[in-house]
């Protein structure tokens, strides 16, 4: 029998709380050997390097512990309302130093491991990144979190514990090649598994009615099958406030493991088949950054997670005894993207169906313990689930969907009256080309409150992708544009630029990052600027090292530092970068421009494509092709390079964005709905060449116009351009160097001579062009050449890069979490 049964619950030894070891060096050296030797296994002399990173990440997580537990008992007593952000992806990275840094251990472990005899730097670099998200809006979760743990806000993320992440990019002949990711196969420490806490979690079957003891008619669920949930918590330690909140993330185990009786036949496979099948689940993150794919194994993933959350806040979090008509006081439910939106119908399932609520009293519940936010205008982005799939895998599901749809469209005709047209439109259930389920007119039915994610991108939803629902629901459309983490992404990633800003302001800024806006006057101090500078190219020289031993590549510090991080997208335009860079080659090539003439720059891209998104990935091919002729023509003079390192990620980003000197965030106006890169460029003391597009907008409002490179035409003359007819080819004609950098293209000069290879990238561009790069180019160019005579002036550039920094303490995650629980949540901190 476990001790605290023997001794009573309430035995002293029971309710002892857990401490934590002594924060001292000699504490930690101790806390670490033990680790190694009784966890790993192993003596200091034979460990290897995995294993002496496993007991250090160990030894981390037992200084958290005591907090973490602390603040799972006494969140247990208070009852707070609570947070719980419903995302399909967290885009983490590397945990060791955030968890270091979190608790203030860094400067021990350091020296307690040198103490062994062991580098810490080594040990970090074994670490593989959790890259369980795909972009912006995985990381963008991951920020929320930290934010919310550091401003001590009661919260809990639920996910997916993909046991494969996004792929590992390779490049073989300058084209995407994916490698699973296997990113648990050296171990996984920073994670604890309660596999008694399993949910079980059903699909298919059928619904049928019946009369309940009350006499009233009700609709049940008789499921086909289930899996298990078996939850997975990570700590999310705050940032130096003692608090450690929890991300739970879902496995898929299936209920029974294999059929011995027919393993014991001997056919291996059938035995093992729904095994297999149920925990296909959670093997592996969707690499698709829009457009919706791979459809019955995904929506499975959807529903598998929410239910289990769903289940989990109820059963373990919510506690006895409360009213489910006080939910909504205890809880919200945020919607990361529709990924999460059947929770919805979930949630009424659970409270209709097992908790015996009325329709009525159901629905008035779900409506406030919801909240939606969108993160695309992209129409082809905007997720369905045909109902056929749907009516498949959740009949209930469908059948709540239905009348959700039928009250909704009812009270609709009440206000507009019987305006058919009007009705179809808003229709949750849309008809062509198939029947299906707009899951982002679910959401937006159910939601208490809808937020895009920067200012622009809200007000483009309101008036041109959701107009009916802001008509029918006012005040319902809200606006909280995204914000980063300045622990993550200033703090650990550029640790001088950080010292310099403390030497500078004091410590503050890491929390309140508004205080930034004291570094303004610093701007105009040559010695501070001075200091800066040095800063910088530091981070290019680390940079350089890390990219030469990745990818054996270097990185001159007198080079300009031209920065394209982000997924391979067509409206995000990386054709529109190439075509300034083929257009600088170009000029020096044929001989026209003098290679002396050009401002020394480097360009570096960093994009995985989704793997059928091939259009994204001929442009890839492109990218390296171009970089290889320009890197190795003498004529050059190396004076302009082009480096794609392979397999972008966190861990590469913390890297790159801090030596950049130039962000390139050159999406077509209307297209990107926010963008988060722009703000860690930023930052950290980057200038943006932008288009007035998502965040960029605010970005140049608070940097100024002197600060920031605008370009290209704004979303009404995007739209304007269109209604008028959009003829790329015109733009062709007219513009020489566009003209001649597509022409060096489709030559075959990138391609060994054959025209065939990127034909399809020449004709796309000029007969279609859906995002509008040839219109732009023009406006690109000269924007380029104004980046040029800036950066000859250094020190006027220093002085914009310090001035950057000070004006975007708005753009912190921190922030973002104050917008959504004073518009959305209403969640205060609880100290
Ligand atoms: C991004 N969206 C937006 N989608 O593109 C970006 N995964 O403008 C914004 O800043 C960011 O979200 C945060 O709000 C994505 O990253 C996905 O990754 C995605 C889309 C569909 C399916 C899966």
């Amino acid at each position: 029998a476990p001790i605290v049964h023997a001794l009573g619950a309430t035995h002293p030894l029971a309710l002892a709380p857990v401490t934590a070891p002594p924060a001292s060096v000699d504490g930690f050296v101790r806390e670490f050997l033990h680790n190694l030797n009784f966890e790993l296994g192993v003596s200091l002399s034979a460990s290897s390097v995995n294993d002496r990173y496993l007991a250090l990440a160990q030894t981390v997580r037992d200084y958290l512990m005591a907090r973490w537990l602390d603040d799972q008992r006494r969140l247990s007593e208070i009852k707070p309302k609570t947070v719980c952000y419903l995302s399909a992806e967290y885009l983490l990275g590397r945990q060791l130093d955030n968890n270091l840094l979190a608790a203030r251990l860094t400067d021990v472990a350091t020296e307690a491991l040198a103490a062994c005899g062991v580098s810490l730097e080594e040990l970090r670099e074994i670490e593989v990144e959790p890259g369980l998200g795909n972009g912006g809006l995985g990381r963008l979760a991951a920020c929320f979190i930290d934010s919310l743990a550091t401003m001590s806000v009661p919260s809990i993320g639920y996910g997916i514990r993909y046991e494969y992440g996004i792929f590992r990019q390779t490049f073989v002949d300058g084209q995407q090649v994916e490698q699973p990711d296997s990113w648990l196969r050296l171990g996984s420490p920073w994670e604890f598994p309660h596999p008694e806490a399993a949910q079980t979690i059903s699909f298919g079957g059928h619904t049928e009615k019946y009369v309940d003891d009350d006499g009233v008619e009700r609709s049940r669920w008789i499921p086909g099958w289930n899996v298990l949930a078996v939850p997975y918590n990570y700590m999310v330690p705050g940032y130096h406030n003692g608090r450690v909140n929890t991300l739970r993330l879902w496995r898929a185990v299936a209920t029974s493991s294999f059929d011995l009786r027919v393993f014991n036949s001997g056919d291996y496979e059938e035995a093992v088949r729904a095994q297999t099948y149920a925990e296909n689940i959670s093997k592996v993150l969707y690499p698709e950054d829009s457009t919706p794919q791979g459809k019955e194994l995904r929506l499975q993933q959807q529903y598998f997670f929410v239910a289990a959350s769903i289940s989990d806040f109820l059963e373990n979090v919510l506690g006895d005894g409360v009213e489910l008509e006080k939910l909504p006081s205890r809880v919200i439910f945020q919607l990361n993207d529709t990924h999460p939106v059947i929770a919805v119908p979930e949630l009424m399932r659970v409270l209709l169906d097992e908790r015996r609520l009325d329709w009525d009293d159901a629905w008035a519940i779900t409506q406030q313990c919801f909240a939606y936010t969108c993160h695309t205008l992209l129409p082809e982005a905007l997720e369905v689930w045909s109902v056929d799939l749907l009516g498949r895998l959740l009949p209930r599901h469908l059948e709540i969907i239905y009348r959700i749809n039928e009250e909704f469209l009812e009270a609709v005709r009440e206000r507009f009256g019987d305006d058919e047209m009007r009705i179809r439109n808003m229709s949750i259930i849309g008809e062509h080309p198939y029947r299906s389920v707009r899951m982002a007119y679910l959401a937006t039915v159910a939601g208490a409150k809808v937020n895009g994610v920067a200012e622009l991108h809200s007000q483009l939803l309101r008036d041109k992708v959701l107009p009916d629902f802001d008509e029918f629901y006012p005040g319902k459309f809200t606006n909280v544009t995204n914000g980063v983490t300045p622990r993550r992404f200033i703090r650990l990633a550029n640790p001088d630029l950080a010292s310099l800003i403390t030497e500078a302001l004091g410590a503050g800024w890491t929390i309140d990052l508004e205080r930034l806006r004291g570094l303004e006057a610093y701007a105009e101090d040559p010695e501070f600027r001075a200091k800066f500078a040095a800063v910088k190219a530091s981070n290019k020289r680390r940079l350089s090292d890390v990219l030469h031993v990745r990818d054996g590549f270097d990185v001159s510090e007198d080079h300009m530092l031209d920065v394209m991080v982000k997924r391979l997208h067509e409206y995000k335009r990386q054709m529109l970068k190439v075509l300034h860079i083929v257009t600088e080659y170009e000029g020096i090539a044929s001989g026209r421009v003098a290679a002396s003439a050009v401002q020394p720059r480097t360009f570096v891209f960093g994009a995985k494509a989704a793997p059928g998104y091939i259009m994204a990935k001929r442009i890839i091919h492109l990218i390296n092709a171009v970089g290889k002729v320009v890197n190795e023509d003498p004529r050059v003079e190396g004076r302009l390079k082009v480096l794609f390192p392979p397999n972008y990620n966190v861990t590469l980003a913390e890297r790159l964005i801090p030596a950049a000197d130039l962000s390139e965030q050159i999406s077509l106006a209307g297209k990107e709905a926010s963008g988060t890169g722009n703000m860690k460029f930023a930052l950290n003391g980057a200038l943006t060449v932008g288009t007035d597009d998502g965040a960029n907008v605010e970005i140049r409002q608070l940097v100024g116009d002197d600060n920031f490179f605008l370009f290209g035409m704004t979303e009404p003359e995007v739209e304007a351009l269109w209604a008028k007819g959009y003829r790329p080819a015109d733009f062709y004609q007219q513009d020489d160097d566009l003209r001649r950098a597509i022409d060096l293209i489709a030559s075959g000069a990138f391609s060994d001579g054959d025209r065939s290879v990127f034909e399809p990238i020449v004709s796309n561009l000029l007969y279609d062009d859906r995002f509008m790069v040839l219109a732009d180019y023009s406006s690109y160019i000269a924007a380029q050449a104004q980046v040029d005579a800036a950066y000859a002036d250094q020190d006027a550039w220093t002085r914009s890069a310090i001035l950057n920094i000070a004006r975007c303490g708005f753009f912190s995650s921190d922030r973002s979490m104050r917008d959504y629980i004073d518009r959305i949540w209403h969640t205060p901190p609880v100290l």
